[in-house]
């Protein structure tokens, strides 16, 4: 299936407003009012790349190459550094597409002998992990899977029947024992129940966790290793779910997820409700783990495979 044909542009171009209004146009405002490209026109641009959460290295990148292609436009004009500008920042979201990712990134073959294919959602507390399973399953089911949801959150009492909510909205299955259950438990019989009746996916929740508590994130380790005994492979993907809000903690949860999990992709969620999307520039730069999803919302189809053209575009377009 190709995730792709899900996007809506104008629902990305909505839920990004607030980091289109924070980052391009605070920049149209500056070369709107400036006659020539000079120091203190790149000193601005600098300040805003920097209070919109770009970081520090993400933003010379972008200002560095983008005086550079500058010079080397005749007759230049503020039109044209806005067009160079919104190059250098493609190009590094596109950095994001290391090799081995550009394979297949959009585009899922589940063949019988990779059943069931299993996606882990990880993250820290109310990042978004339990309704971005609910839009995945939506859209695997939409396109022909047979879904199973695990749900390994036993640890918030209320955490069953939330994602039971998701399950019947998605109509899919779902696997679930009571609260305060051994998740790796729950992960083990859920995958016994998804090959005996020939699953397509299983996407686990798990709960929420600060990546500072070690215990908890050794817990996470567990259920990894639960689906390896069980299916004699690692889980396809493990999912960070990461708040766009959350500004620089974002680099250092990655990090430190990575330390346990294997994590193959970041889903980052509520870029409708802050400016400080930026954020997404700063991971896409440094290019350890490569941004898989984006959510501009609550509704169901609110989440998009992330497609660096689009977001750019969105950004850019008036
Ligand atoms: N506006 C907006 N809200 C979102 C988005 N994604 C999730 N939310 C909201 O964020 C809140 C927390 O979402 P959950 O899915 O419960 O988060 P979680 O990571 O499962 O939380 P825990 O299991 O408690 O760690 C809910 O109110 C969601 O509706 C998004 O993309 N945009
Ligand atoms: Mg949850």
């Amino acid at each position: 299936m190709n995730f792709l044909k899900n996007i809506s542009f104008e629902r990305l171009k909505n839920g990004l407003t607030k980091t289109k209004n924070n980052i391009v146009n605070r920049i149209q405002d500056v070369l709107n009012i400036s006659s020539e490209i000079d120091e203190t026109t790149y000193e601005k641009i600098e300040e805003i790349l920097l209070t919109s959460d770009v970081g520090y290295s993400a933003t010379q990148f972008v200002l560095n190459n983008a005086r550079e292609k500058f010079k080397q436009i005749k007759n230049n004009s503020t039109e044209d550094f806005l067009k160079i500008t919104k190059e250098q920042m493609l190009l590094m979201l596109l950095y994001d597409m290391k090799e081995e990712n550009k394979v297949s990134y959009h585009n899922y073959k589940i063949s019988s002998q990779s059943k069931p294919y299993v996606m882990m959602i990880t993250g820290v507390n109310g990042t978004g992990k339990t309704t971005s399973i609910g839009k995945l399953a939506f859209h695997f089911k939409q396109n022909g899977y047979n879904v199973l949801i695990a749900a390994a959150d036993t640890f918030r009492a209320a955490a069953n029947e939330q994602l039971e909510i998701w399950a019947k909205r998605a109509e899919v299955e779902i696997f679930q024992q009571k609260s305060g259950s051994d998740p790796g438990a729950v992960v083990f019989e859920a995958l016994t129940h998804a090959v005996k009746n020939k699953i397509d996916l299983v996407l686990i929740d798990t709960a929420g966790r600060l990546h500072t508590k070690s215990t908890l994130m050794s817990e996470l380790k567990k259920i990894e290793n639960v689906v390896e005994k069980k299916l004699r492979k690692k889980p396809e993907d493990v999912f960070l779910v990461i708040d766009a809000s959350t500004g620089q903690n974002a680099i250092i949860q990655m990090n430190e997820f990575s330390k346990y999990v294997n994590t193959t992709g970041i889903i980052l969620t509520k870029l409708d409700g802050t400016a400080k999307g930026g954020i997404i520039f700063q991971i896409c730069h440094d290019k350890k783990i490569p941004v898989r999803y984006i959510s501009v919302g609550e509704q169901i189809d609110d989440l998009q495979p992330f497609d660096p053209q689009s977001f750019v575009e969105a950004l850019f377009t008036n």
